[in-house]
């Protein structure tokens, strides 16, 4: 029988979309018709679980699921023992202690001896020993943000990504803890035939990242310029030079990433480049 991966994805949340996303923009088709917990692929060897993140590093490292999407902070809290593929560059947030908004702040020591509610207790627990603090730890499951107002705890550890959920219960951000995205995690223990596959998928999920970091710029260039642009926009091997209809003129096609672009452009445009299109790449293979 030919093998097939097996990924959790979380079912409906703040990674869903994004995940599932990026595995279409891998080039693989499948259904994921609303309150489905189980689908395939049609044209890749891989199957989907649907899951509560909280729930996809412990498929993974019991291997009822080869591969997992899951934001970092969920995969440190649960402690479990998985690889760590490839980070994917969504979602994300950070974890960080907060406290209401009218107390004086002066440093970590002000938890010493203070009640803190929390979902992470363990990337908490772990942070405020490195600290040499000694806080009594509310493990509460939601609505964090609420505890001090509350009479709950004095202060709070959440994920915080804008910062308008502290700002509208009162309270102040004053220590980031940890920083997360969401990463791609495998089973310690694949087959050869199963890595195999992993390994495909891996090469397009980094087609597809390379190409959304770069651009294809397109322009129009004097050729006696042509050495100055040359120089600052040097391509993946050398850009591509094509003649102008108009004599004396060349259009120059190369690639760059987009910092690289806004970081040259008063160079191109001061060297007499005009024209200048910048377009999207979908997958970028070197
Ligand atoms: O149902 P399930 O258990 O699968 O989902 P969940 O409710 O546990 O998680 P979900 O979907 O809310 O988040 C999934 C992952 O997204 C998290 O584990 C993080 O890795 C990441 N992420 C990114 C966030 C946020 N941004 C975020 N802003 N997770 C939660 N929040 C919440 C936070 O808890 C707080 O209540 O948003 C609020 C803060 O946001 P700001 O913008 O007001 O600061
Ligand atoms: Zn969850």
């Amino acid at each position: 029988m030919n093998s097939i991966i097996r990924i959790a994805v979380q079912k409906s949340g703040r990674l869903s979309e994004d995940s599932l996303s990026l595995i279409k923009e891998c080039g693989i088709k499948f259904y994921n018709g609303t309150g489905k917990l189980k689908s395939a692929s049609t044209n890749f060897p891989i199957e989907f679980l649907f899951l509560r993140d909280d729930d996809i590093p412990g498929y993974v490292s019991d291997g009822v699921a080869d591969l997992g999407i899951v934001g970092e902070n969920e995969l440190v809290e649960k402690d479990k023992d998985v690889t760590v593929l490839k980070k994917l560059g969504f979602s994300k947030c950070r974890l960080s202690l907060a406290i209401p908004k009218g107390e004086e702040y002066e440093g970590i020591s002000y938890f010493d001896g203070k009640s803190i509610a929390t979902s992470y207790p363990k990337i908490l627990g772990d942070y405020l020993k490195s600290q040499n603090i000694s806080a009594e730890i509310h493990e509460i499951s939601g609505s964090v943000e609420i505890a001090p107002s509350i009479g709950l705890a004095q202060g709070i550890c959440d994920i915080v990504s804008s910062g308008s959920t502290l700002m509208m219960n009162g309270l102040k951000e004053v220590e980031e803890i940890f920083k997360s995205e969401a990463v791609l995690i495998g089973n310690k223990s694949l087959t050869e035939k199963k890595l195999a596959i992993v390994d495909k998928l891996l090469f397009r999920m980094n087609a597809v990242q390379k190409g959304k970091s770069n651009k294809y710029v397109l322009l129009n260039a004097p050729n006696a310029s042509l050495d100055k642009i040359i120089a600052l926009i040097p391509g993946m091997r050398s850009p591509t030079i094509l003649p102008l209809a108009e004599e004396g003129w060349s259009s120059v096609h190369s690639v760059l990433s987009e910092d690289q672009f806004w970081e040259n452009i008063e160079g191109l445009r001061a060297a007499g480049a005009e024209g200048i299109l910048v377009v999207p790449i979908e997958k970028m293979v070197i």
